[in-house]
């Protein structure tokens, strides 16, 4: 059976993100992120869908931590909202706001559910985009004090802190596709927000160790799992330098301390944001880190598109998730040897795995079988890999619950929990009885 593929200690939860889910985005002192900004933009997302409302995880929170007991999950994974504890980015401190994550910690520690904090998951507090956001190295520096003070308000109910998730998709949709948060389409920006990210990763770190030198630090990253469309040789190496564009790109300062010199050559902007010392800072040892795994990228060579040269190649595998991603889940297989063939990298935990399964209530039920099966085949590799060796230590769903999906609005269902946005009346899917079932069986 698939849970006995799973030593006794694996963490099995779910995973969410602030913005995505709290919503009373005017509550309590908390001000504007740059999605509020970004989300009430005509144009930017599907159906004019805002984060105001959310889930009103905000003002459900004991209701949703009873959820995690019904699923019987032993970590959480969160973000927290910057700001609503500096709503100004930096300078005076929103108390009330605070007081939600103390209230959140407290439920979790009460239930025995392990907390996994993410401090950037993409809520940048709007005061901080009028002096260039990230790519303005100074937010780095103002990112490092709200590092620090989430660690001395919060960091003792804290089981692990990461300072940025998928900074990927915050650097290079945000600032390069212009689809995500601020909505900039450009190669100089998306390369100073690319180094100003990695140096604010560095600072946080240092500033999270000095707080409280005991709690275990990571990083979350969404690797592409990039796979050529051919065997040729120029799609071949439009993979390589795709890796180190979409990979490369963070992988080597924070493992290695140097970005690709393809990277410098192929994007001569990145290198005047680079100062002497920023890539040591950048290269801090870390305790674990996370993987974002969803779909493969499929390359091939294009040499009339800007650096990496790499144009997208179509899918292979018939079946899609309901956003039209592809289901590989060898990819999962085939980034985890990539990058652990390629990096020095400590242990690490599959922060988010999931599907866009828009399955809707029936009868009371949520019978979303496609999600059932795209959570059992990617868990099975999740084992392959752990039988062959991979240090991986936890998986969390993606999400506990059908949420605000970026871009999409909320036409996109990613949760284990049915939210009806109209009532607010969460019902437990299929796939979430299913993977209490199994969290059951590895318990047992
Ligand atoms: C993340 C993700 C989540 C998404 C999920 C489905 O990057 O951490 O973007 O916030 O909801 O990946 O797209």
């Amino acid at each position: 059976a698939l849970a006995a593929r799973f030593p006794a200690d694996f963490l099995f939860g779910t995973a969410t993100a602030s913005f995505q889910i709290e919503g009373a985005a005017q509550a309590d002192g908390r001000k504007a992120s740059i999605w509020d900004a970004f989300s009430h933009m005509p144009g930017r997302v599907k159906g004019g869908d805002t984060g105001d409302v959310a889930c009103d995880h905000y003002h459900k929170l004991e209701a949703d931590l009873d959820l995690m007991t019904e699923l019987g999950v032993a970590a959480y994974r969160f973000s927290i909202a910057w700001p609503r504890i500096l709503p100004d980015g930096a300078g005076a401190v929103n108390e009330t706001g605070i007081g939600f994550y103390d209230r959140l910690l407290d439920g979790l520690q009460s239930r025995g559910v392990k907390a996994f904090a993410t401090l950037y998951h993409w809520d940048l507090p709007l005061a901080l985009m009028g002096r260039g956001g990230w790519t303005d190295r100074d937010t780095a520096r103002i990112f490092a004090d709200y590092a620090s003070l989430v660690t001395a308000r919060l960091g003792d109910r804290l089981d692990t802190i990461v300072t940025f998730n998928e900074p990927w998709c915050s650097v290079y949709m945000g600032h390069l596709m212009g689809v995500h948060a601020p909505g900039e389409r450009s190669i100089e920006a998306a390369m100073a927000a690319l180094h100003v990210t990695n140096l604010a990763h560095g600072l946080g770190v240092q500033a999270i160790r000095s707080e409280r030198p005991e709690l275990s630090v990571g990083l979350v990253l969404n690797p592409m799992s990039v796979l050529p469309a051919s065997d040729s040789a120029a799609d071949r190496g439009a993979a390589e330098r795709a890796n180190d564009f979409h990979n490369g790109a963070f992988f080597g300062p924070v493992f290695e301390g140097a970005y690709p010199s393809a990277l410098l050559d192929g994007c001569p902007d990145l290198s005047r944001n680079i100062q002497p010392c920023d890539l040591e800072v950048i290269n801090q040892p870390l305790d674990f880190w996370g993987l974002n795994y969803y779909t493969p990228m499929r390359v091939k060579d294009d040499p009339s598109s800007p650096f990496p040269h790499a144009g997208s190649a179509p899918p292979v595998q018939p079946e899609k998730t309901d956003i039209g991603w592809e289901i590989e889940p060898a990819g999962l297989s085939h980034v985890v040897k990539y990058l652990y063939g390629r990096y020095q990298l400590p242990e690490f935990f599959i922060t988010e795995n999931g599907a866009a399964d828009n399955t809707e209530v029936e009868n009371g039920a949520v019978s979303d079988v496609m999600r059932v099966e795209y959570l059992t085949s990617h868990l099975g590799v999740a084992a392959d890999l752990i039988a062959e060796g991979y240090p991986l230590k936890g998986y969390f769903a993606w999400s506990l619950m059908d949420n605000f999906e970026w871009a999409e609005g909320y036409s996109m269902r990613f949760g284990l929990i049915h939210v009806d946005y109209e009532t607010q009346v969460r019902t437990i899917k299929q796939s979430g009885h299913w993977y209490t079932s199994l969290l059951a069986a590895h318990a047992a």
